[in-house]
């Protein structure tokens, strides 16, 4: 059987970390494409030199041109600006709107059955640029964002607690952002609830550091923004998708009727499998967490309508 193609747009920190990350679980052949000259050459041809240590059989190459992206099952978007100190995710909107698209168009056209993946920021408002500009069907463009909040969740929780990260499970629904909306409820430790397992102020205390998670890496970097996390979280999307794995993953992804969100991407529970979103899980929210949700998807409405395409 052939490998699938996956290919990485912006082979920067987060786009050559999904490289890496995709080679270390055979996902298939990668192919890394950026503007700057060589540098996704280099990148790919070191990674390729990695094969051959660990015996993983994927190739890996780098361009500055599509060509090579053609066909790809996959393709994960990082292309664009990272924050820098002081700066919000939704700052990037005008420069990033317009490298997701130009980048998407040349994607599209070659990959006209992929699924996209988009990463960069303000994400809810790129997944919409990218669908939008490639005029593939919604469920088959999709945002990466609630996989990497609810880790950091799940990572602050577990430390706290001295437990396996393996018994966490939580879920971060809304847009990626400040307004993000951890639900508490659902959040568990080996099936147990986590409000019996930790006092409200200490939940609260993880949820405030959970939203600024993001602001937290970038003030510590001072030159750019998180990347081993969120390309592990894209390539783990790009995994459920390729080896139809119908995950349940939070993903950011179109809701019509989905929680009354009338035609928006917002981050909510979703089935990932070879078909892309192949369903919207619709989970119960209490007063405080609708008011939470709508209040962050009231935000990307706002950002979306800012966009000139
Ligand atoms: O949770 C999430 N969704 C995110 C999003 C988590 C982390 C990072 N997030 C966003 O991803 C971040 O705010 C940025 O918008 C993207 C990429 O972040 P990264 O840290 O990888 O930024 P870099 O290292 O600056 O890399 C971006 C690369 C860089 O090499 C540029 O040369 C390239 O993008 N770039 C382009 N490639 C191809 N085509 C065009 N037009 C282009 N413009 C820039």
């Amino acid at each position: 059987m052939k490998r699938p193609k996956i290919s990485v747009i912006g082979a920067g920190n987060v786009g050559a970390t999904c490289a890496h990350w995709a080679a270390v679980k055979e996902l298939g052949d990668v192919v890394l494409v950026d503007v700057v000259e060589g540098m996704p050459q280099g990148k790919a041809l070191d990674l390729a030199q990695a094969m051959p240590v660990a015996g993983w059989d994927v190739t890996v190459a780098g361009a500055n041109d599509y060509d090579a992206t053609a066909g790809s099952e996959v393709v994960i978007i990082t292309a664009g600006l990272a924050r820098k100190p002081g700066m919000s995710r939704d700052d990037l909107l005008i420069k990033n709107t317009q490298i997701v698209s130009s980048v998407t168009a040349e994607v599209a056209r070659r990959s006209p059955a992929a699924k996209l993946i988009v990463v960069s920021n303000p994400l809810d408002a790129m997944v919409y640029v990218a669908q939008r500009t490639s005029g593939f069907t919604h469920r088959n463009v999709i945002g990466m964002a609630g996989v990497l909040d609810s880790a950091r969740f799940r990572c602050f929780i577990a430390a706290e607690l001295d437990v396996s990260v393996e018994d966490v499970t939580a879920l971060v629904l809304g847009g990626h952002g400040d307004s993000m909306v951890p639900l508490v409820r659902y959040c568990s430790v080996g099936g147990v609830p986590l409000a019996q397992m930790m006092s409200a102020a200490k939940i609260d205390e993880l949820v405030t550091r959970t939203r600024n998670g993001g602001a937290e890496i970038v003030a510590l970097l001072k030159t750019g923004s998180a990347y081993y996390a969120p390309s592990l979280a894209a390539v783990e999307m790009a995994e459920a998708i390729v080896r139809d794995k119908k995950r349940i993953m939070p993903c950011a992804a179109f809701c019509q009727k989905e929680y009354g969100v009338g035609g928006y991407y917002v981050g909510v529970p979703a089935k990932l499998g070879a078909d892309g979103i192949e369903q919207i899980i619709e989970v119960e929210l209490d007063a405080a967490e609708r008011a939470a949700f709508d209040a962050s998807t009231e935000h990307v409405r706002q950002l979306v309508a800012s966009i000139k395409l």
